[in-house]
C-alpha cells in the first residue's frame, strides 16, 4: 500500500455495545474499497476481521483490528473493537490510537448498556464522536426513534447529518443533508445516485432545516445569520459542522445497513469530509532525560507509541504503533525510552482486517504494524535517537475476577506458566501473581469470558492446558490467651535413645506483629546448642498449621524450661519436643482462625445502589461509606471477606446491567467466627490436608 500524508489520513475507533455490527459494518467498508475481495460476513465466518479461532467460535470479536481503507485519495485507519465488556482493555488501547470514534448502534435496539460506558470512554480519551445507526433493513429499526434517544441521552449536540430512504425490509439509501445528494439500492443492486426526488423533497428540506438549526445552536456567527434569516450556503454550513464536530459539541449521526451494504460509502465520504484528520494533532509527553514536558507536531521529529502487541507463535510478536511525529521507515533503528535498547525495525506493514501489506514509510498520524520488537510492550514510545521523547503509559483496566491457574496435566506447569506470561504481553488487563501462603498461583482479569478466552487461547497457541478454579483463601491461626505446656519426646527403649523436654510459654501478640520467639533458660536446663533446634522446631510447626493446617501468626514463644539427657538429647528430640508442646499449647490457648479481610471499592450506577449493598450485606461486608460521583453513580467503600469475594465480578455485572465496575485491596486479618470457621476446619480436615 502506498503512504499517505497525515492530511490524507483519518484514525477512526470503532465502538459500541456487542453484535451492534461493527465487525460488519468494516467488512463491507473493506469490500467497497476495494480492500477484499467479497463481502465478508461474521454469520458466515466469512469476516475479513474476525478470524481468530475464538473469534469464530463464538461470532464476536475479542481483539482490537486494524482495518486500512484506501477511500479515495485517503486512507481510513479502522480499529474494530470488541464489544463484549470484558475485553474492555482493547477498546482503550483502540481509542488511544485514534482521532475520534465512531459508535455504532443497531437500529431496532437504540442505546445499549455499553453503549453508554463506551461513550464515556470516548469522552474521557477527548475524542470528536459520531453515531453510525445499523440494521436499518431489520424489523423495529427506527431511525427517528433512535436519534430522539441519544439526544435525550447525549444532548441536543447528536445531530442526523442523512436521513434514511425508506426502513425496514425496504430501507435502500440515504440522503446526505447537506449536499442533498442521495444514493439508493435499485432492486437490481444497481445503485442510483443523483438529486433527491420530489416525493421525498419536503422531508429531506424539514430534515436539512433542522440540521442547520442545531449547527448554528453551536456558532455564533452562524447562528446571527440564521436568527436575521439571511441565506446559509452549504460550505458555511460544512466549515461550522466540522468546527462543531472536531470541539466535541456536534456529534453527527449516519446510518445504514452493514449487512446489506447500504450507507456504507456515504458514511466513508463523511467521515473524510467531517473527522478529524491527525495533521493538527499536538502530542504530549516528556524528556526522557529531564522529565520535562515535551510538546510533538506533524513536522517534528519522529515519535510513536504502542496501542496493541499481539504474540503469537505463527505470526510471531507484532507491535501496533501510532505514529505521532515525523516520519517512520522501514529498516530503521529507533530509541526505545522504555527499555535499554535501541530497536531495529524491520518492514512496516498495515493489515486490513487479517491480511498483512508492507508499507514504504508511513506519515506522522497514521498507524502502523511492526513484526519482532519482543521488547516493546504496550504502551511503550519509540522516537528518533537525536530528540527523544516518551509518552504516558496507555491505561490498563484493573482486574476483577481472580483465579487459581495449575497445568491439566502433571509436570506441564512450567510450560503453561510460561505461555501464560507470553500472553500476558498480548493482554495487559491479565495479572498473574504467585501467593506465598497459598503456593498457588493467581490469574486475574476482567470478567470469566476474559479467562475462559484466555485459556482457549494458550491451547491454541502453545498447547498448553490451562486449568482455572476457585482460588485458596489464605487463613490464618493465632491464640487467644497465653498457657504454658510441657513438651516431651522420649524413646529410650535399645539402641541410641531419644530425648527431648521443654516446657514452652505461648501468649498472643498484637495483631499483625508476627511470631516471636525468646528463651529465659536458667540454670543449663535445655543446654544451649539445642535452642536453635526449638527455635527451629516453632518456625516449622507454626508455618505447618495447628488447628486447620494455616500458618500461625501472632503468637510470642518463651522457651522458659526443659530438661535433657547427656547420652540421648539431640538436635532432633527437641525439635520433636517442641511441636509436641506446641500442638497441645495452641489448642489449650483458644485458638482462632483469622480471614483475610480487602477493602472493595465498587462504583455503580445510583439506581442499582441499593441492590449492590443488599449483596454485600449477603457477603458479610461492613459498609464504610456510599458516596454520591459524577452525574448519576455511586461509590461504594466495604471491608470484605476475600472469601466471600471470589466471582463478585460475575454478580456486579448481573445487578447493575454491566455497569458496575470494582477495585480491591489487601487490608488485614480478622478473627473468624463459628459457623464459618467450624465449616473450615471440618472441610480442612476431610480433605486430609492435615
Ligand atoms: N440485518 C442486519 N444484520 C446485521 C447488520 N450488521 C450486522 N448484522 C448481524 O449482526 C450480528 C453481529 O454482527 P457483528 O458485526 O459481529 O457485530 P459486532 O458489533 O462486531 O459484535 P462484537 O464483535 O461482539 O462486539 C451478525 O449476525 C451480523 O450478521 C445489518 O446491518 N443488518
Ligand atoms: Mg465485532
Amino acid at each position: 500500500m502506498k503512504s499517505y500524508p497525515s492530511t490524507n489520513l483519518r484514525n477512526v475507533a470503532v465502538i459500541g455495545h456487542g453484535k451492534t455490527g461493527k465487525t460488519s459494518l468494516l467488512d463491507a467498508c473493506l469490500f467497497d474499497a476495494g480492500g477484499a475481495k467479497r463481502l465478508g460476513s461474521v454469520e458466515d465466518k466469512t469476516s475479513a476481521i474476525d478470524h481468530e479461532a475464538e473469534e469464530l467460535r463464538r461470532g464476536m470479536t475479542v481483539s482490537a483490528k486494524l482495518v486500512a481503507c484506501e477511500w479515495q485519495d485517503y486512507k481510513i485507519n479502522f480499529l474494530d473493537t470488541p464489544g463484549y465488556p470484558d475485553f474492555v482493555g482493547d477498546v482503550k488501547g483502540a481509542l488511544a490510537a485514534a482521532d475520534s470514534a465512531l459508535i455504532v448502534i443497531s437500529a431496532p435496539a437504540g442505546i445499549e448498556m455499553e453503549t453508554e460506558r463506551v461513550w464515556q470512554y470516548a469522552e474521557e480519551a477527548l475524542l470528536p464522536r459520531a453515531f453510525f445507526v445499523n440494521k436499518m433493513d431489520r424489523e423495529q429499526a427506527d431511525f427517528d426513534r433512535v436519534v430522539e434517544e441519544l439526544r435525550v441521552r447525549f444532548g441536543t449536540g447528536v445531530v442526523p447529518v442523512q436521513i434514511p430512504i425508506g426502513k425496514e425490509a425496504s430501507f435502500q439509501g440515504v440522503v446526505d443533508l447537506l449536499t442533498l445528494r442521495m444514493r439508493v439500492m435499485t432492486h437490481d443492486d444497481e445503485p442510483q445516485v443523483g438529486e433527491v426526488p420530489a416525493y421525498i423533497r419536503a422531508e429531506v428540506e424539514a430534515g436539512r432545516q433542522k440540521l442547520i438549526e442545531s449547527i448554528a445552536e453551536f456558532h455564533n456567527e452562524l447562528l446571527e445569520k440564521y436568527i436575521e434569516g439571511a441565506e446559509i450556503t452549504e460550505v458555511e454550513a460544512a466549515a461550522a459542522l466540522i468546527e462543531g464536530i472536531q470541539a466535541g459539541k456536534i456529534f453527527p449521526v449516519f446510518c445504514g445497513s452493514a449487512k446489506a451494504n447500504i450507507g456504507i460509502r456515504k458514511l466513508m465520504n463523511s467521515i473524510v469530509e467531517y473527522l478529524p484528520t491527525p495533521y493538527f494533532k499536538v502530542a504530549i509527553g516528556t524528556d526522557p532525560e529531564t522529565g520535562n514536558i515535551k510538546e510533538r507536531r506533524t513536522e517534528d521529529a519522529f515519535s510513536a507509541q504502542s496501542f496493541k502487541t499481539v504474540v503469537d507463535p505463527f505470526v510471531g510478536h507484532l507491535s501496533f504503533l501510532r505514529i505521532l511525529s515525523g516520519e517512520m521507515r522501514g529498516d530503521a533503528s529507533y530509541c526505545h525510552p522504555n527499555g535499554t535498547d535501541t530497536v531495529r525495525v524491520g518492514t512496516l506493514f498495515t493489515m486490513r482486517g487479517k491480511q498483512q501489506e508492507s508499507l514504504p514509510s508511513a506519515a506522522a498520524g497514521d498507524i502502523v504494524v511492526t513484526a519482532k520488537l519482543p521488547s516493546v510492550r504496550t504502551g511503550d514510545s519509540l522516537c528518533d535517537k537525536a530528540d527523544a521523547i516518551q509518552y504516558e503509559a496507555i491505561e490498563t483496566p484493573a482486574p476483577m475476577l481472580e483465579m487459581a491457574a495449575t497445568a491439566e496435566k502433571k509436570g506441564e506447569e512450567d510450560k503453561v506458566f510460561s505461555a501464560l506470561y507470553k500472553q500476558q504481553e498480548e493482554d495487559p488487563a491479565i495479572a498473574v501473581t504467585k501467593n506465598p501462603e497459598t503456593h498457588e498461583t493467581l490469574v486475574s482479569g476482567i470478567g470469566e469470558v476474559h479467562l475462559e478466552i484466555l485459556a482457549e487461547k494458550l491451547a491454541r497457541k502453545f498447547s498448553v492446558t490451562l486449568k482455572l478454579g476457585e482460588p485458596k483463601v489464605a487463613y490464618r491461626e493465632t491464640i487467644r490467651k497465653s498457657v504454658k505446656v510441657q513438651g516431651k519426646h522420649k524413646k529410650q527403649s535399645g539402641g541410641h535413645g531419644q530425648y527431648g523436654d521443654v516446657w514452652l510459654e505461648l501468649s498472643p501478640q498484637p495483631a499483625g506483629e508476627g511470631n516471636a520467639f525468646q528463651e529465659t533458660i536458667f540454670g543449663g536446663s535445655v543446654p544451649r546448642q539445642y535452642i536453635p533446634a526449638v527455635e527451629k522446631g516453632v518456625a516449622e510447626t507454626f508455618a505447618a498449621g495447628i488447628v486447620a493446617g494455616y500458618p500461625v501468626t501472632d503468637v510470642k514463644v518463651n522457651l522458659y524450661d526443659g530438661s535433657y539427657h547427656t547420652v540421648d538429647s539431640s538436635e532432633a528430640a527437641f525439635k520433636a519436643a517442641t511441636a509436641i508442646a506446641l500442638k497441645k499449647g495452641v489448642m489449650e490457648a483458644s485458638p482462632v482462625l483469622l480471614e483475610p479481610i480487602d477493602t472493595v471499592t465498587v462504583r455503580t450506577p445510583e439506581y442499582y445502589m441499593g441492590d449492590v449493598v443488599g449483596k454485600l450485606n449477603a457477603k458479610r461486608a461492613r459498609i464504610l461509606g456510599i458516596e454520591h460521583v459524577g452525574r448519576d453513580m455511586s461509590r461504594i467503600q466495604a471491608e470484605v471477606p476475600v472469601s466471600e469475594l471470589y466471582r463478585f465480578a460475575t454478580d456486579l455485572r448481573s445487578l447493575t446491567q454491566g455497569r458496575g465496575t470494582y477495585a480491591r485491596a489487601f487490608s488485614r486479618y480478622e478473627p473468624l467466627a463459628d459457623p464459618e470457621a467450624k465449616k473450615i476446619i471440618e472441610r480442612r480436615r476431610s480433605s486430609g490436608e492435615n
